[in-house]
């Protein structure tokens, strides 16, 4: 998978280089690219942002910039997809990257989107800072991309930088071969709907709290049973809106084991 991130602040991306991702670069299985948005900017301020019209406090983000910027990054996206399908002799259109632009006005960010995000060959990030990005150039984008605007949730952080890196851990884990050990995305938190259960690990016995006994029992089933209903308590305890969109799957689990 490749990755194009967009940015006035390319430096705030660069703990992307580290652990499982940076392993996972060095890998082959993951490209990221930062682009600095003043890179395509061509007055002696490299200016970005300019204020907005009707009014209203901030500044917000200049198109031409952008276009520039996407243009450059798509034309590196589809340089690359063009020699796979050669490789592959394959003479199929490729499809629109997907243009993820960060924004608190936008769709909620789910486990479900980073499960459909990392099918994806290519993908890119457009972070906007100040008031946002001028709305025309989602319009012209939606040309050559499949246009995204998301939110990490209801909350506002000052650019898109730090949605991105927790949108681009999250997409990124998911891609085949970057966790060493595929079960483990399997049982956590989210997978099927649910919250996941509680974990322990030696002692059994610590500064008076016990690890549930079933834990210790060898029961297998009896272990599924308990961990299916700490998810239910922990779910509806937490989390009670997500027992509405559970896996129809767990929910079946957790009538027998409840
Ligand atoms: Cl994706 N961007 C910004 N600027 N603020 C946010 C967000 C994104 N998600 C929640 N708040």
């Amino acid at each position: 998978m490749r990755i194009d991130v967009v940015s006035i602040f390319p430096e705030y991306l660069a703990p992307l280089a580290l652990s499982l991702l940076g392993r996972a670069q060095e890998d082959g299985l993951l490209t990221l690219a930062v682009h600095d948005l003043r890179e395509f900017t061509f007055d002696r301020h490299r200016t970005v942002d300019d204020t907005p019209y009707g009014g209203g406090a901030g500044m917000v983000m200049k198109a031409e910039p952008w276009a520039l910027a996407l243009e450059a990054v798509l034309a590196e996206q589809t340089g690359e997809a063009s020699a796979a399908n050669l490789h592959d002799g394959a003479s199929v259109a490729p499809r629109r990257p997907v243009l993820v632009v960060p924004s608190p006005a936008g769709a909620v960010f789910t486990q479900a989107m980073a499960y459909e995000l990392a099918e994806e060959p290519t993908l890119a990030f457009a972070c906007g800072r100040y008031e946002g990005i001028d709305e025309r150039v989602l319009e012209w984008a939606s040309e050559a991309f499949d246009v995204r605007p998301v939110s990490l949730g209801d909350y506002v952080l000052n650019g898109g930088e730090v949605a991105v890196m927790a949108m681009v851990e999250a997409i990124g884990r998911l891609v085949p071969g970057v966790v060493g050990n595929p079960e483990s995305l399997v049982e956590e938190s989210h997978s099927d709907g649910l919250l996941e259960y509680p974990v322990y690990t030696k002692p059994s016995s610590w500064r008076g709290h016990e690890v549930p006994e079933v834990l210790l029992s060898g029961n297998h089933g009896k272990i599924a049973t308990w961990r299916l209903e700490q998810q239910l308590r922990r779910t509806a305890a937490r989390r009670p809106e997500l027992l509405d969109g559970a896996d129809a799957a767990a929910y079946g689990k957790a009538e027998r084991a409840v």
